[in-house]
C-alpha cells in the first residue's frame, strides 16, 4: 500500500483502485464510523484546549508591519441560510471567549443579511476582518447579484453598503470606490455551503450555473477560494453527538467530495464546520474546526496579498 499524507494530514492513496485493506478501512464500524479517518487534525493536532490555543496563536503570528495592510480581508459568500452570519458569530464567540452575537442569524427563505457587514475581532484574534454579505440566490431577482459580488471582491463597494438585488451597483453610484487600495480589497473568498444540501447532491442547475459564472469571474483575479461546509451536526448524528467524529464520518467525507466537484476547489481548502447557534456555553472542541478554517483563510489570503503587492512593486519599476 502506497500512502501519501496530504495537506493537514489528509490521507490519499496513490495508484489506481484500492487494496482490500483500504476497502476494509472504508467500511464503517458497528457505530457507523470509518475505521481510518479521511483527514487528520495535523501532525500536532489533538482535540484539546491546548491545541485550540495553539491554533489561535498561529492565526496571530502574521506580521504586516512593513506593509500597508493591517488586516487580511475575508469575504463570506453563499446561498440564503447557508450559515454565513452564524460563522461570523462563531468567530466573534471564539474571539471574546463567550457566546457573542454581532449579527443576526436566522433561518428564512429570503436573505436575513442585506448590507455588507464588516467585522474585525479585537480581543483574542487579530490580523483579519470578515465581511458578511447577503445570500446569493438562484435567480437574479433575489439576493446578491453576480456583478455586485465581483465589485465587493475588488474593493469597489464600501462596508455597510445596502444591496438592492433589483438594481446592482454601477460605476456612477455615489458609493462606488473607483480606485480601491489594498486595505479595501478582498484577499480570500469563502463559499459557505450547507453540508446537507451538498451531501444530498441536491444542487439545482441554476445554482450550478451561478457558481460556475462566479468561479470564472474570480479565476480572472486569481483570488484564493475556500469552502466552508456548515451544519455538519445536522448532516451526521455521530458528529452531533461528538464533534471529534467529524473525520470519521462517511457522510461528512462524502459532502467534502461533492463540494470539491461542485466548486473545483482542492480538498485541503474545504472545511467542515459546526457553527455555534443555540449553545449556552463555549466548548474548546467546537472551536477547533472554525479555527482550522480561519488559519487557512489567513494563510492563503496573506500569500495572495504578498504576491499581488510584489507584482505591483515590479510594475512600478517599469
Ligand atoms: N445546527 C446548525 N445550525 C446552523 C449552523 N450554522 C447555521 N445554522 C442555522 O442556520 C440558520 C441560517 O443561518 P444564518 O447564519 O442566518 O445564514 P446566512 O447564510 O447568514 O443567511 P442569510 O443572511 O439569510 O443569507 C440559522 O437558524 C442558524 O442557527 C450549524 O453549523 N449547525
Ligand atoms: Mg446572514
Amino acid at each position: 500500500m502506497n500512502k501519501v499524507r496530504g495537506f493537514f494530514g489528509s490521507k490519499k492513496t496513490k495508484g489506481n483502485g484500492g487494496s482490500p485493506d483500504d476497502k476494509d478501512k472504508k467500511t464503517p464500524d458497528k457505530h457507523g464510523l470509518l475505521k481510518e479517518p479521511w483527514r487528520c487534525l495535523g501532525r500536532k493536532g489533538t482535540w484539546t484546549e491546548k491545541y485550540a490555543k495553539e491554533l489561535l496563536s498561529e492565526i496571530q503570528k502574521h506580521d504586516f508591519k512593513k506593509t500597508d495592510l493591517s488586516n487580511i480581508r475575508i469575504l463570506l459568500l453563499g446561498p440564503v441560510s447557508a450559515g454565513k452570519s452564524s460563522f461570523l458569530n462563531t468567530v466573534a464567540s471564539i474571539d471574546t471567549g463567550r457566546m457573542s452575537q454581532i449579527t443576526v442569524a436566522a433561518g428564512s427563505s429570503s436573505s436575513t443579511t442585506s448590507a455588507l457587514k464588516k467585522y474585525r475581532p479585537a480581543e483574542k484574534l487579530k490580523n483579519f476582518c470578515i465581511l458578511d454579505t447577503m445570500g446569493v440566490e438562484d435567480s437574479d431577482q433575489g439576493g446578491l447579484n453576480l456583478k455586485d459580488v465581483v465589485y465587493v471582491v475588488k474593493g469597489n463597494i464600501p462596508p455597510d453598503y445596502k444591496f438592492n438585488p433589483a438594481s446592482p451597483i454601477d460605476e456612477g453610484n455615489k458609493d462606488f470606490r473607483s480606485d480601491p487600495n489594498n486595505k479595501e480589497k478582498i484577499h480570500c473568498v469563502v463559499f459557505v455551503s450547507d453540508a446537507n444540501v451538498i451531501g444530498q447532491n441536491n444542487i439545482s442547475d441554476a445554482t450550478r450555473a451561478k457558481i460556475k459564472a462566479l468561479q470564472d469571474e474570480l479565476k480572472v483575479i486569481d483570488i484564493p477560494r475556500i469552502v466552508l461546509l456548515t451544519k455538519i451536526d445536522v448532516l451526521c448524528k455521530l458528529v452531533e453527538a461528538d464533534i471529534e467524529n467529524v473525520y470519521k464520518s462517511p457522510k461528512v467525507e462524502e459532502a467534502v467530495r461533492l463540494a470539491q466537484e461542485l466548486y473545483y476547489i482542492p480538498e485541503q481548502n474545504i472545511f467542515p464546520v459546526k457553527n455555534y447557534e443555540n449553545e449556552m456555553e463555549m466548548d474548546f472542541k467546537k472551536d477547533i474546526l472554525p479555527l482550522l478554517a480561519l488559519r487557512q483563510m489567513i494563510n492563503v489570503g496573506t500569500d495572495f496579498f504578498r504576491s499581488s503587492s510584489a507584482a505591483r512593486d515590479d510594475d512600478e519599476e517599469f
